[in-house]
């Protein structure tokens, strides 16, 4: 039996390609065609096929070493008859990366060496400057051939795969990541997501054991129902968040005024059911905000209730009763409304009907302090906003500056649903309105 030097054979214009992979070790049992080794340009991987059957006995190169055409790689010992004649076999053109196949399509076999055409493959076309067609765009994950038939063989699409690998090459265990990841719910299903290129890169599973001590505790089951929902919205609502601010300097005396008597009627008055009636006025004149989009996305419905959500912390997690009807009430009947919904929601004893119905959030930090954040619209719904802690701040007046009470807020809104200009009117809107609260009766 004879040992054949293999060689690396014709791989178009390259001088000098990168080994990312040897796929073969000595002992190995090969066929003809058996891929040996994956290279790799900066514009696309191919693997070299084995032209003969028999028994790799020694391997000349090494991973992370760079190869050109006529290199010695390693040697075989070819196997009785299945062994060609060396001369006799054509030389094995490189098989650039293959595209991915479509969806309906079987996997396309790779081209035979003999037949495949280096003029017409990604990576001729790709180092000519030549335009790549659409199925070329496969070729841009970087994978080696063996990783892109394992991604093939499960329907990732490798486009939604996150490369771990040395220049975030894909490598199997990052195919295998994004499976694990679908199965357990934290993407879309493979079938859908993956194919249609919508599904998300996982994040790398790590053992955080090795870096110390840990602790793991099951999420709460309120926490688990609401990170759903967020995670939803956050992967479907293109967010645009506004900041702004508003002088509340007036609306709090006038809340400080009032606090006394409203006591007397067990209730709390805070700045927030001052906030709920500003922007539900402002809801009013932007209707766009008091609105969910249709699920083809094709149309905006705009309600005529108003339903404000309020984002009330529990010990057990996120819950969000509504406050209905606030365009109706006063700020008394909406206090008690206020304390009613976030003492059943720190009590656990709210019902569905009590979280239904909503058509805008208020996630109210204000009473913890931040300067600001950025809210999660909570779809269907459009918008969402934000109050964080009003403090007391120097403001030039043109002669001086005096003490202003200034509250920072933002507001998350669905871009699909409305434009910039469209948001940035309706905070500077609900911040007037806050600023004077007489115009709220106009
Ligand atoms: N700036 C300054 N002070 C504020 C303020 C603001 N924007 N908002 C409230 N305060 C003050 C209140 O006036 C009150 O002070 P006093 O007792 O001196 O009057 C104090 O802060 C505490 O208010 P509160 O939080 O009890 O009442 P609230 O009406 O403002 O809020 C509720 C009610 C249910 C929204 C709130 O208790 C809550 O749960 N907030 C957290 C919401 C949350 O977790 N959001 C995040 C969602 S995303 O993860």
């Amino acid at each position: 039996m004879a040992i054949q030097q293999i060689n690396i054979p014709d791989i178009g214009d390259f001088d000098s390609v990168e080994i990312i992979e040897i796929l073969v070790a000595v002992g190995d049992i090969v066929a003809v065609d058996d891929s040996l080794l994956t290279l790799e340009s900066d514009k696309a991987t191919m693997e070299i096929p084995s032209p003969v059957a028999g028994t790799v006995t020694k391997i000349a190169v090494e991973v992370g070493g760079s190869v050109a055409e006529g290199d010695y790689v390693l040697d075989i010992e070819v196997s009785g008859d299945a062994a060609a004649p060396a001369e006799e076999k054509p030389a094995p053109a490189p098989v650039a990366a293959a595209p991915e196949p479509p969806k309906e399509a079987p996997a396309p076999k790779p081209a035979p060496a003999q037949h495949a055409s280096v003029e017409n493959s990604p990576i001729v076309a790709a180092a000519a400057n030549k335009p790549v067609n659409a199925q070329d765009m496969g070729a841009k994950s970087h994978a080696s051939p063996s990783v892109r038939a394992f991604a093939r063989k499960l329907g990732v699409d490798l486009n939604n795969v996150t490369g771990t690998g040395p220049k975030g090459r894909i490598q199997q265990t990052d195919v295998e990541a994004a499976i694990k990841a679908v199965m357990s719910g934290a993407t879309a299903a493979p079938g859908q997501a993956a194919m249609s290129g919508t599904g998300i890169p996982p994040i790398p599973e790590v053992d955080f054991s090795k870096f110390g001590e840990t602790t793991t505790e099951e999420l709460g089951r309120i926490k688990k129902i609401s990170g759903k929902f967020l995670h939803a919205s956050w992967l479907n609502v293109p967010h645009v968040t506004q900041f702004d601010e508003s002088d509340i300097t007036e609306m709090d005396q006038f809340r400080k005024d009032q606090k006394a008597a409203a006591e007397k009627q067990g209730i709390k008055l805070t700045p927030l059911v001052f906030v709920m009636k500003a922007v539900v006025k402002a809801l009013q004149d932007f209707p766009s905000f008091n609105a969910s989009l249709s699920a083809d996305g094709q149309s905006i419905i705009k309600k005529q209730y108003y339903n404000i959500g309020i984002a009330v912390d529990t010990p057990n997690g996120l819950m969000v009763p509504v406050v209905k009807d606030v365009d109706k009430k006063g700020i008394y009947e909406l206090s008690r409304d206020l304390m009613e919904i976030s003492a059943k929601a720190r009590d656990g004893k709210l019902g569905p009907a009590d979280m239904a119905g909503g058509t805008f959030t208020i996630s109210s930090l204000g009473g913890i302090g931040g300067t600001q954040f950025t809210p999660i619209v909570n779809a269907p719904e459009v918008a969402i906003m934000g109050l964080s802690k009003a403090k007391m701040q120097p403001i030039w007046n043109g002669s001086e500056f005096i003490p202003r009470l200034i509250m920072p807020f933002s507001v998350s809104y669905d871009h699909r649903a409305i434009d910039g200009a469209e948001g940035v009117r309706f905070t500077t809107t609900v911040g007037n309105y806050l600023t004077d609260l007489r115009q709220l009766i106009l």
